[in-house]
C-alpha cells in the first residue's frame, strides 16, 4: 500500500507546469526551497512582491503528522472547532509516552497499561475525525513518516520540532505547534513568514569514521542554536548526492537544533533507492520523471551567493567526526580536540551509558554501522565497558535489523534493546540511581542534550555523536577515546585498534511490505464517541481563554526574569510531566520550574511581591492569577528554543501571564504564544533587560491601537517610586493581531464555525 498515492500522482502531474509558471513570473532561476514553497502557496496573487524574512505567506500543506505528546492538546483544540473531520490527510503516532527501562517487550506492555486512557482517547479521536493512527511500538513519528508518507517536492507540517526529518526525502516539513495543525485541519491555510534560505554546498565523500551525523554536528557548531532561525537550509553539491537518504534525513532532523524552519535535499538516486526499498516504486518513478523540478535550478547551484542569503561549504572528505556537548547541541568538538576540551573543563571521563537510535539516527545504515563496531570489538576480545542501549526508530527497521543479525550483536555485547519509541531521548528513561550517580557522562546519537533531558539529572553531561562514535566510545568507556588514533586494551592484554565501521545503507531486499501497527480511520464515523473519563487526571476538555481587555495590561507584576538559556524544556519539562500533556491544569504545575531566576540565580524560586516571600514559579503565578493579576515574564535570547510543545505557551496563558518580553524568540514558540493570546514582545534595546527589577509593576499602553511594525511603551514602576520607560517591538501581522484581540486564534476559528 502506498499512502496518498492519488494525491501524489496528481501533484506530480501538475508540477512541471506550475514551476514553469512561477519561474516565468519571477523571471529568475529558483532554489529547491522556493519551488516547493511556492507550489504550495494558497494564493499566488502576491507572489511577485514576497520578501524573504519579512512578509507572511499562506500555504497549503499536503499532510499533517502529530505525535502522542502534542496530539492530545492539538486534538482537544480541534474538537473545540466543531468540524467533523480533518480537511487534510493526517496521522497520529504513539511514540513519546513509552518509558525505557527493562527492554522493548516489557516496557511496551507497561506503557499500554499506564497510558491506556490516552491511547484510547487518541485512537477514538482519530477514528472520528478521519485521521490515521499508529499504535505504540510502531515507531517514532519521523521515521514512520519517512518510511511511509514523505515524497519529494511535498510539503507537510508536524506537531514536533523534528518534523524536518522528511527533508531527507526532499520535503519541506516544518515543525509547528498544535494550534497551527488545527488551522490546517479545519481547512484554513498555514501561515509562515517567508523564510530566508541558507545554502550548504557539500563536496567530497564521507570516509572512515565520519558519517552524515558529523555534517550536522559541524554545521550546528557553525550556525549555533539560533543561526538558522527563520531560514530553510538547502543542501546541494556532489557531496549531497553521495549521502544515503536516511543520512540526509539525519542532517535535516538535527537542522532543528540550529533553529532552522526546516532543511531539504534535492531528489537524487539515494532517495529513489530508499523509496524503492520501502515499497514505493511508483513514487520513485514519478519523482524520476520530475527530477529537474525536484532540485534547485542549475544557475542557483553554479552561483549560490546570488540566490541564497548565506552560503556554507563543507568538504565531506576532510570532515572529522564530532562530539557536541554537554548541555547544548551547538558546542561542536572535533574528536581530535576532545581530550584537551574534556581535561580543561573537568568533564566526567567515564561514560556511564551509550545510547543509539531515536528519530535522528536509527536507520538501517546507522544500526548496521554501529553493530559493525561491536562485532569488530567482540571478535578481538574487547568488551563494551559502558552500559549500552539501542532504540530502533520503527518496527520496520527493528525487524530487518533483527533479520540481519545486527540486534543479536548488540545483545551479545550486553546491550539492551528498547521499544521503537522516544524513550530516553525525551526523559522517558527509568534509569534509577540518579541520587547516587551524581555528575556523569553519557553519549548518545540523539539530537538534543539540554540539562536533565534524558534522565532528569542536571549533572548528567550528555554528548551527541554519530551511532558509530557512540559505539566506539562505549567500547572504551571513556570520553577521551579517539578511535581514529587510539587503541583499547583487550581481555588478553593486547592493544587493539578498532577497524573503521562498515555497513550497507539499505537492506539487500525490500523492507517488509507489511505495515504493522497502523489503524486506518473507519468509513462510517458518524457514531464514534470520544471518551474522557470524568475527573480524569490525564485529559481535560479546554475552556476558551478570555478575549482581550486593555485593563489586563496594567499593574502587572513580574513573575520571573529568566537568566540565560530558556528552552521549552526549562519552560515545560518533559519526562515525568509527559503524562499530563492532555490536562492543562495539571501540567501547568511545571511552568518554568527549570528556568533560572536572574535575581537569585536559583531555579524555581521567585519573589511573590504580594507577600514579600519566595515561592515556586507555579505557586506564585497561581497566587497572582487568583488575585486577579496579569503577569509578565522576561527572558534573554532564543527564548523557547527546542520543542514545538505548545504547553509551554498554554501554561502561561492559563496562569494569566499576558506578556513575554525577551531579547529574541525561537520561531515555533513565538507562534505558539501568539496563537494562545499571549503578547510576545522583544526589547528594542537589549540593555533594558537590566533595568527590570524584581519587584517592578508594569503597565503597557496603546494595545487597542496595536498595528504591524508599531513600537510599544512599557512603564516600569519601581518600588522606590521612580518610574522608567522602555520600548518594545513585536512581529504581529494583521491576522495575528486578530488572534490577540480574540484571546486566542482558536476563539476565531470557533466563532467562524459556529456562525
Ligand atoms: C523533543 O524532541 O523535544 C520533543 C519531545 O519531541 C518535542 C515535542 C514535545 O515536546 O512533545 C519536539 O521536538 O517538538
Ligand atoms: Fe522523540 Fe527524541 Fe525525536 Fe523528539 S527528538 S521526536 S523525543 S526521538
Amino acid at each position: 500500500m502506498i499512502f496518498d498515492i492519488d494525491i501524489i500522482r496528481s501533484f506530480y502531474k501538475s508540477l512541471p507546469g506550475r514551476i514553469d509558471g512561477i519561474r516565468d513570473l519571477l523571471g529568475r532561476p529558483l532554489t529547491l526551497t522556493e519551488k516547493i514553497l511556492f507550489v504550495h502557496l494558497a494564493d499566488y496573487s502576491g507572489l511577485k512582491g514576497l520578501r524573504r524574512k519579512t512578509d507572511y505567506a499562506e500555504f497549503r500543506p499536503d499532510r499533517i503528522a502529530m505525535q502522542d505528546a502534542t496530539a492530545q492538546m492539538a486534538l482537544l483544540q480541534f474538537m473545540v472547532t466543531g468540524k467533523d473531520q480533518s480537511a487534510v490527510p493526517a496521522s497520529v503516532h504513539c511514540d513519546h509516552l513509552i518509558t525505557g527501562k527493562l527492554g522493548a517487550d516489557a516496557d511496551l506492555k507497561s506503557a499500554l497499561g499506564i497510558n491506556r486512557e490516552v491511547y484510547d482517547f487518541l485512537s477514538s479521536v482519530c477514528s472520528k475525525y478521519n485521521i490515521g493512527f499508529w499504535d505504540p511500538g510502531a515507531g517514532i513519528i519521523h521515521q514512520v513518516v519517512l518510511e511511509n508518507y514523505a515524497f519529494p517536492g511535498g510539503m507537510m507540517i508536524g506537531t514536533d520540532s523534528h518534523t524536518p526529518t522528511a527533508g531527507g526525502l526532499g520535503m519541506i516539513a516544518p515543525g509547528v505547534g498544535g494550534a497551527d495543525a488545527v488551522d490546517v485541519m479545519t481547512g484554513m491555510a498555514w501561515e509562515l513568514k517567508l523564510p530566508g534560505i541558507i545554502g550548504v554546498k557539500l563536496t567530497g565523500r564521507l570516509n572512515g569514521w565520519t558519517s552524515a551525523k558529523d555534517v550536522i554536528l559541524k554545521l550546528t557548531g557553525m550556525l549555533t542554536v539560533k543561526g538558522g532561525t527563520g531560514s530553510v537550509i538547502e543542501y546541494f553539491g556532489d557531496g549531497a548526492e553521495s549521502l544515503s537518504c536516511t543520512g540526509k534525513a539525519t542532517i535535516c532532523n538535527m537542522g532543528a537544533e540550529t533553529g532552522a524552519t526546516c532543511s531539504v535535499f534535492g531528489f537524487d538516486e539515494p532517495m529513489s533507492n530508499y523509496l524503492n526499498s520501502t515499497g514505493r516504486g511508483e513514487v520513485a518513478e514519478l519523482a524520476e520523471q520530475n527530477r529537474k523540478n525536484l532540485t534547485g535550478d542549475p544557475e542557483v547551484y553554479a552561483y549560490p551567493e546570488k540566490y541564497f542569503d548565506q552560503v556554507f561549504e563543507i568538504d565531506l572528505s576532510a570532515l572529522e567526526p564530532h562530539i557536541n556537548g554537554p548541555f547544548t547541541p551547538d558546542r561542536a568538538i572535533p574528536i581530535s580536540q576532545m581530550k584537551e576540551e574534556a581535561a580543561r573543563n573537568g568533564w566526567p571521563l567515564k561514560i556511564s551509558s551509550g545510547l543509539i537510535g531515536s528519530c535522528t539516527n536509527s536507520s538501517y545504515e546507522d544500526i548496521s554501522r554501529a553493530s559493525s563496531v561491536f562485532e569488530n570489538a567482540l571478535s578481538r576480545k574487547l568488551s563494551v565497558r559502558s552500559e549500552f542501549i539501542v532504540i530502533p526508530g520503527s518496527e520496520r527497521v527493528r525487524t530487518i535489523s533483527e533479520e540481519a543479525g545486527f540486534l543479536e550483536v548488540f545483545r551479545k555485547a550486553g546491550a539492551r534493546i528498547f521499544a521503537n519509541a522516544c524513550g530516553p531521548c525525551i526523559g522517558q528513561w527509568d534509569r534509577g540511581g540518579n541520587e547516587s550517580r551524581g555528575a556523569n557522562s553519557i553519549i548518545h546519537s540523539f539530537n538534543r542534550n539540554f540539562a536533565g533531558r534524558a534522565d532528569g539529572n542536571p549533572d548528567t553531561h550528555a554528548f551527541v555523536a554519530s551511532p558509530e562514535i557512540v559505539a566506539a566510545l562505549s567500547v572504551a568507556g571513556n570520553l577521551m577515546f579517539n578511535p581514529l588514533t587510539d587503541m583499547v586494551l583487550s581481555s588478553e592484554r593486547e592493544l587493539i585498534r578498532l577497524p573503521e565501521p562498515s555497513g550497507p545503507s539499505l537492506p539487500q531486499h525490500q523492507f517488509n511490505s507489511e505495515i504493522s501497527g497502523y489503524k486506518p480511520p473507519p468509513d462510517d464515523r458518524a457514531n464514534i464517541e470520544i471518551k474522557i473519563t470524568p475527573g480524569s487526571q490525564r485529559l481535560q476538555l479546554l475552556k476558551p481563554f478570555r478575549e482581550f481587555d486593555e485593563k489586563e495590561f496594567h499593574k502587572m507584576p513580574l513573575l520571573i526574569k529568566v537568566k540565560g538559556k530558556c528552552t521549552t524544556d526549562h519552560i515545560s519539562q518533559a519526562g515525568f510531566w509527559l503524562k499530563y500533556r492532555g490536562h492543562l491544569e495539571n501540567i501547568s504545575d511545571n511552568y518554568m520550574t527549570g528556568a533560572v531566576n536572574w535575581f537569585n540565580e536559583k531555579v524555581n524560586s521567585v519573589l511573590n511581591v504580594l507577600s514579600g516571600k519566595y515561592g515556586t514559579v507555579p505557586d506564585v503565578a497561581r497566587t497572582y492569577r487568583d488575585s486577579g493579576l496579569s503577569q509578565i515574564v522576561v527572558g534573554e535570547e532564543n527564548f523557547g528554543e527546542g520543542s514545538s510543545r505548545e504547553h509551554a505557551a498554554m501554561e502561561p496563558r492559563f496562569f494569566n501571564v499576558r506578556v513575554i518580553l525577551v531579547k529574541s524568540f525561537a520561531r515555533i514558540h513565538e507562534t505558539n504564544l501568539k496563537k494562545q493570546g499571549v503578547l510576545t514582545l522583544t526589547f528594542v534595546n537589549n540593555g533594558d533587560y537590566y533595568k527590570i527589577r524584581e519587584d517592578d509593576w508594569f503597565d503597557i499602553d496603546g494595545l487597542e491601537e496595536l498595528v504591524p511594525g508599531s513600537k510599544l511603551k512599557l512603564t516600569l514602576n519601581h518600588s522606590d517610586e521612580t518610574v522608567e520607560y522602555i520600548e518594545a517591538g513585536h512581529s504581529y501581522n494583521e491576522n495575528q493581531i486578530t488572534w490577540f484581540k480574540a484571546g486566542s486564534a482558536l476563539n476565531i476559528i470557533k466563532n467562524k464555525t459556529v456562525t
